[in-house]
């Protein structure tokens, strides 16, 4: 049982004050679908309640902190993350069902992007700008306000650390909606932030479901800015909901990305990132790597290498620590089920193996779909689940418009010893971040991230994300 909470799990914060809800939602652990707590279930009251307390942290201390001070605070944040490394990445598993060394790896990259933006606070500088004579011009960064955080459940502590890291250092004050599947991480980063001094309202947690607490959220007018992760359609929503206000809204919205191993590839380093981009985190993963496009010469070779490679995952509890959980719940189990059965047609190049768990538990089997055609619904649409297909191609220009042929845009990556051919590729690319010889690149909090078509707009994480949060201000002073 779940031994590291430190805190009420029913509890939401607001305006510094930790209180509960009117009713409760169950949260279940995905591993064995047994109930782990009750969470708050926050009301569009609590949401209106949450920006005041962020309007009055804006107009009172933490308004009135200077880039330094703030910076400091979260650098402070970071280390006391890192303290709690090991609770955090225990209550994740529970949570999420994330294996534990891979929850592990979510709060070491929350201590880092906190230590990032810790350091980041008082860097970002505006300009002087040449102008008539007469005139001094010169532009300021300044906060936007009040923003909105709505967050899904598959990498919780990550997309806090990217978001509301960013939007503090830039001193905005949090409004922290998390997903009603996975919130606990959320609470236990609110008192830890708490403990660190930040002052009461610049970060407020209000747990609850999307259609009530994330509706008012996204629909609030006192909000200035929406940072929301999550699937396409709750995206559109988000958007039309802040557009009524003329919020901006940063948008991330998963994908269907793929990598493209060409014949020159070398294939030993390649291989372990071609399936552990698809199955980690179950294949939860907004940049997961569901389509892998083969050049003809190596396909067979390919193929029958990652399938070795898929006999070898072993299914289990989170806590086991095994390759692969459970997935976050029975609908996403469902969902994923159904794109299996929509891959009938297709072959089964190889499929892991369940090993330990319980029978309640929300697992799927990952699996290798091979020969797969461009236009398949299974190399179109997001899983979200451990699922690949391989897809073979002749030459360059077919594997780009391959990879070019989804409504998604977010990563991509690119196998080949061809200094040439990498470089057309990485221009000719759909997507926000390209890897060449590689593949993720260890998910550096510094390298900005975010897609484009239906992957969503915006950019968060490294610097670029505090222009996101932030607005700039001109100013023309006229002195003859
Ligand atoms: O997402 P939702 P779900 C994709 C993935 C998955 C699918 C469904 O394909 O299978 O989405 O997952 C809040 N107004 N991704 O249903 O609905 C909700 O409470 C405001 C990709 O979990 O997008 C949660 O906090 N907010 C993805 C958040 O939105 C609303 C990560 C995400 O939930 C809302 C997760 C509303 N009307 C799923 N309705 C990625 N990009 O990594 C819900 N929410």
């Amino acid at each position: 049982m779940l031994d590291a909470l430190w805190f009420n799990p029913n509890e939401m914060l607001i305006g510094g004050t930790w209180k509960t809800a009117v009713s409760n939602l169950p949260l279940f652990n995905p591993s064995d679908g047994s109930l782990l707590a009750e969470i708050a279930n926050g009301s569009a009251i609590n949401i209106d309640e949450a920006v005041t307390a962020a309007q009055v942290a804006r107009n009172g201390k933490w308004g009135q902190l200077s880039a330094t001070e703030r910076g400091r605070i979260l650098t402070k944040i970071g280390q006391k993350v890192l303290e709690r490394v090991d609770d955090l990445a225990e209550i994740e598993a529970y949570d999420v069902g994330k294996p534990l060394a891979q929850a592990r790896a979510d709060a070491v990259a929350l201590a880092r992007y906190m230590e990032f933006y810790g350091g980041a606070a008082d860097k970002l500088m505006g300009e002087t700008i040449p102008y008539l004579n007469g005139y001094t011009v010169y532009t300021l960064r300044e906060p936007h306000g009040v923003t909105g955080h709505i967050i899904p459940w598959n990498y919780p502590m990550q997309i806090i650390g990217r978001s509301v890291g960013a939007a503090l250092a830039m001193g905005n004050a949090c409004v922290l909606k998390p997903a009603e599947e996975a919130c606990l991480t959320a609470l236990a980063f609110a008192r830890i932030c708490g403990e660190a001094g930040l002052p009461d309202g610049a970060l407020n947690v209000v747990p609850g479901s999307g259609i009530e607490a994330g509706a008012a959220l996204a629909g609030n007018p006192n909000v200035q800015h929406i940072s929301f992760t999550g699937s396409v359609h709750t995206g559109a929503l988000v958007q039309r909901a802040a557009g009524v206000n003329v919020v901006p809204v940063t948008l991330e919205l998963g994908g269907k990305s793929p990598q493209l191993v060409f014949n020159d590839a070398n294939l030993t380093a390649a291989l372990p990132f071609l399936v552990n981009a698809g199955i980690q985190n179950a294949g939860q993963t907004c940049s997961a790597s569901s389509r892998i496009l083969i050049q003809r010469g190596i396909y067979n070779s390919v193929r029958d290498r990652m399938a070795e490679a898929y006999c070898n995952l072993t299914v289990g509890p989170a806590m086991a620590d095994m390759h692969i959980g459970p997935l976050i719940s029975e609908r996403q189990k469902a969902l994923v089920l159904e794109f299996l059965a929509k891959g009938s047609d297709l072959t089964i190049a190889a499929q892991g193996k369940l090993h330990d768990a319980p029978n309640n538990g929300a697992y799927v089997l990952p699996t290798l779909f091979e020969n797969v055609t461009a236009d398949h619904p299974l190399a179109q649409d997001e899983i979200f689940g451990p699922v690949q297909v391989l897809i073979p191609f002749e030459t360059e220009e077919e594997a780009v418009a391959i990879a070019n042929n989804t409504d998604y845009g977010l990563v991509a990556g690119i196998w080949t010893a061809d200094g040439a051919r990498q470089m057309r590729l990485a221009k000719s690319l759909r997507a926000g971040q390209i890897f060449i010889n590689n593949y993720g690149a260890g998910g550096g909090v510094e390298l900005p991230f975010g897609g484009i078509g239906k992957s969503g707009h915006g950019r968060e994480k490294g610097f670029e994300a505090l222009y996101g949060f932030s607005t700039l201000k001109t100013i023309a002073a006229h002195h003859g």
